[in-house]
């Protein structure tokens, strides 16, 4: 008779949750999108980080629009098979400087690594494909000259930290 499978309490806070688990597992959920202390704030993983946010912080992988992580930055925690080159719809440049808004494919010059555990490669084509430059967890600097302005995806790859 219990449909609650992964409930335990019942009331109201256990159909607050069952309401919550049944949302599509499309959603990407943060931190933000569970009230404090309720079960599902366990269930996902919870970063210090907020990619996308303009500001490259611990345990993401950051582009720079200039040489030496200079002018806008793009910040992310995961791999992007492809940044899209459509202005509406394609990876930004999102920091305060030069080269913010315009999109990121083909458009950066240095990047940064500051995942602890991640060894993350920037590739010429999408998908992961053609010449890459690889950056280590703490690595700085610009890309290989034939890559400068001709970036098109990254991957990130866990090697434990
Ligand atoms: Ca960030």
């Amino acid at each position: 008779m219990n449909a609650q499978k992964s409930i335990a309490r019942p009331g109201v806070l256990g159909a607050l949750l069952a309401l919550l688990f049944t949302l599509p597992a499309t959603a990407q959920a943060t931190a933000s999108d569970y009230p404090p202390g309720s079960a599902g704030a366990a269930s996902v993983e919870i970063s210090a980080s907020t990619p996308r946010n303009g500001v490259c912080e611990v345990g993401e992988f950051c582009l720079y629009y200039g040489l030496n992580m200079s002018g806008s930055v793009s910040d992310f925690n995961g791999s992007v098979p492809d940044y899209g080159s459509s202005p509406a719809t394609c990876y930004t440049f999102r920091g305060p400087g030069a080269g913010q808004g315009q999109c990121v494919k083909n458009n950066a010059m240095s990047a940064r690594n500051k995942t602890t555990a991640n060894r993350v490669t920037v590739y010429f084509n999408s998908n992961y494909g053609g010449i890459s430059d690889t950056y280590l967890p703490g690595e700085a600097g610009n890309l290989i000259p034939a890559m400068q302005n001709e970036n098109a995806s990254h991957r990130f790859v866990n090697i434990g930290s």
